[in-house]
């Protein structure tokens, strides 16, 4: 039985999170997601405390994610850099505590654009487990997950497929390490979508359901029945969550080299989109889709 928990990510409407964007718990709602992604990346505009009452005012779950930069890089050569690195994760950890969440995910193992003019050598990946298994502990008192989102390798040269989270998860070697995979980046790296979503679903925290292109899920070359039939197979029960953006800030478009519209607006995206996968859900997985609010 697969029980699905939707999320949604800001991004389609923000790249900074603060309390002039708290309205947007209750359009994800009225959207038809159970749950939101805060994303904690200039951590000073965030109110952990104003999140956790108006989800519990709109009935919304919420998990946390982050993409770790230059200032705050686990595999930084700096200890300095990586001190940081460990300061900002313990800092996300109790924010996403505090604001009712039990994941906190995403780049969190290195500085997201990171480019390497060699082969990285064993001490990167070293590095990151040290900083990663600090951050675990410190999480899992508070009762949360530190997810590692798999990405693409013109985004990180650590972390680009399945294989590569679970041994960095195992370098780790701590319970409250999640894996978290994104369609988008495993269009370009792994040869299908089934292995590596059954290999991971035993330590799966979150999913991102991107389409190839960012686009509408259901657009592009993603094999979504694939995805759902081995979150089926593996009784996966936890978020999937819709990523994507329409209007953004030139920042968040910079880095995602996003420089065509995909869609006419980012609700229009979002709902097309999880109408889309919740159709796909219930043809694969018949009569398990939690009833619409
Ligand atoms: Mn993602």
């Amino acid at each position: 039985m697969l029980q699905l928990t939707y999320c949604v990510h800001p991004l389609a409407w923000t790249s900074r999170w603060s309390n002039a964007s708290l309205d947007l718990i209750g359009r994800a709602r009225e959207l038809g997601f159970d749950m939101i992604e805060i994303p904690l990346l200039e951590l000073d505009l965030v109110d952990p405390a104003a999140i956790r009452r108006r989800a519990l005012d709109e009935g919304m779950q919420v998990c946390a994610s982050t993409a770790c930069d230059e200032t705050h890089d686990p595999t930084s050569e700096d200890p300095a850099i990586r001190r940081q690195a460990r300061e900002f994760l313990k800092r996300c950890i109790d924010m996403t505590a505090e604001m009712g969440g039990t994941v906190f995910t995403g780049v969190t193992y290195s500085a997201i654009g990171r480019r390497l003019n060699q082969m990285p050598d064993q001490r990167y990946w070293q590095w990151s487990a040290e900083v990663l298994k600090e951050a675990a502990r410190h999480a899992r008192p508070a009762g949360v997950t530190v997810g590692l989102e798999a990405i693409n390798r013109y985004e990180t040269f650590l972390v680009n497929t399945c294989n590569q989270a679970l041994q960095l998860r195992e370098l780790i070697d701590e319970p409250n390490i999640g894996i978290h995979l994104d369609a988008y980046h495993m269009n370009i790296e792994e040869d299908d979508f089934y292995s590596p979503t059954l290999k991971a679903a035993p330590y799966l925290c979150h999913y991102h359901m991107s389409e190839s292109h960012r686009g509408v899920p259901g657009g592009g070359r993603v094999d979504w029945e694939q995805i759902y039939r081995a979150l089926n197979d593996a009784n996966y029960c936890g978020s999937v969550g819709m990523e994507s953006f329409v209007e953004i800030v030139p920042a968040m478009q910079a880095a995602s080299c996003m420089w065509r519209k995909m869609a006419n607006s980012s609700d229009q995206l979002l709902s097309d989109g999880l109408k889309y996968l919740r159709k796909v859900h219930e043809r694969v997985c018949p009569s398990t889709v939690t009833s619409a609010r």
